[in-house]
């Protein structure tokens, strides 16, 4: 079978933990078949997906009748089932990579941090471009939308109505959060402890060579996670709230390279042709 035909991701491009997948894809260099889930137009609450992902959460791997959900869980079937190319999970651990690994996963709220600052634009510190800037009672209007969609298909859906219940809480919950303007300075301060704890590891790791990524030659999981979180940082103008050469010097010359790297320069490829569309 060819692995066009064996490996299908569902995403969206412009999902945070859909791009954690893509770029696991590209380093391992494999082919996949293309299913995007328009996220804006409810397309991960539609029936036929829930009952494929009962989350309902983008990204989820297809693998012929394999069905891998979430982002990590994805990387490391990938590891597992294709060992050519990048190791992204190592059999020996490196000294800090699990601590690390959950610091860069767990403690910032993605969704806050990003439907905040849409909402609260003078938060961003370089500026939203243009065209992403819409009124904050827009983007809490398609929120409220979403989440009534959500209940009135728990009604139509009574097998399913368990899973949209509890998104419909989800996101109650995602709109609140990015509306409160204390919550989304918090997880901006937040941001500023977990880069200072990337810049230990990074300046550990770069002293041994500077073409090392967090720790050692190797660009894994946790690196993953931290490229796709400073390119978040990247859209929402918030990179040089944090770094610049005399803000964070070693993340600075990582991000550098980071946006250097194949499987990155593929990301941005299928970004913008989808983008252009
Ligand atoms: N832990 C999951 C999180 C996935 C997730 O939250 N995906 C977002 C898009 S970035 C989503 O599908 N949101 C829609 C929703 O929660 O209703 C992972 O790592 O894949």
């Amino acid at each position: 079978m060819k692995m066009a035909e064996r490996l299908t991701l569902y995403y969206y491009p412009g999902s945070y933990f859909s791009q954690k997948a893509l770029l696991a894809l590209f380093e391992k260099n494999l082919q996949f078949n293309h299913h995007i889930i328009k996220l804006m137009e409810g397309g991960h609450i539609e029936p036929w997906y829930i009952k494929l992902n009962k989350n309902g959460k983008v990204p989820l791997l297809r693998d012929d009748e394999t069905l891998v959900p979430d982002s990590e869980n994805i990387i490391s079937y990938l590891d597992q089932q294709f060992p050519a190319g990048s190791k992204l999970v190592p059999g020996n651990k490196p000294p800090e990579y699990d601590r690390l690994h959950q610091l860069l996963t767990d403690r910032i709220s993605i969704q806050t941090l990003t439907y905040g600052t849409f909402i609260n634009p003078d938060l961003s510190f370089s500026g939203l471009p243009p065209a992403l800037i819409q009124p904050s009672d827009v983007i809490i209007g398609n929120f409220t939308r979403i989440v009534e969609k959500m209940q009135r298909l728990a009604e139509e859906n009574p097998h399913l109505r368990e899973e949209y219940l509890k998104k419909a809480e989800e996101n109650k919950m995602f709109r609140d959060n990015a509306a409160n303007k204390d919550k989304v300075q918090e997880t901006l301060e937040m941001i500023h402890e977990v880069l200072d704890e990337v810049e230990k590891q990074l300046e550990i790791s770069m002293k041994d060579n500077p073409g090392n990524w967090l720790f050692n030659k190797d660009y894994t999981s946790p690196d993953i996670t931290l490229t796709v979180f400073l390119n978040r940082l990247k859209f929402l103008g918030q990179t040089k709230r944090y770094i610049s050469d005399n803000k964070r010097p070693h993340v600075n010359r990582y991000w550098d390279r980071a946006q250097q790297r194949k499987s990155f320069l593929n990301f941005m490829e299928l970004y913008t042709n989808f983008s252009k569309q």
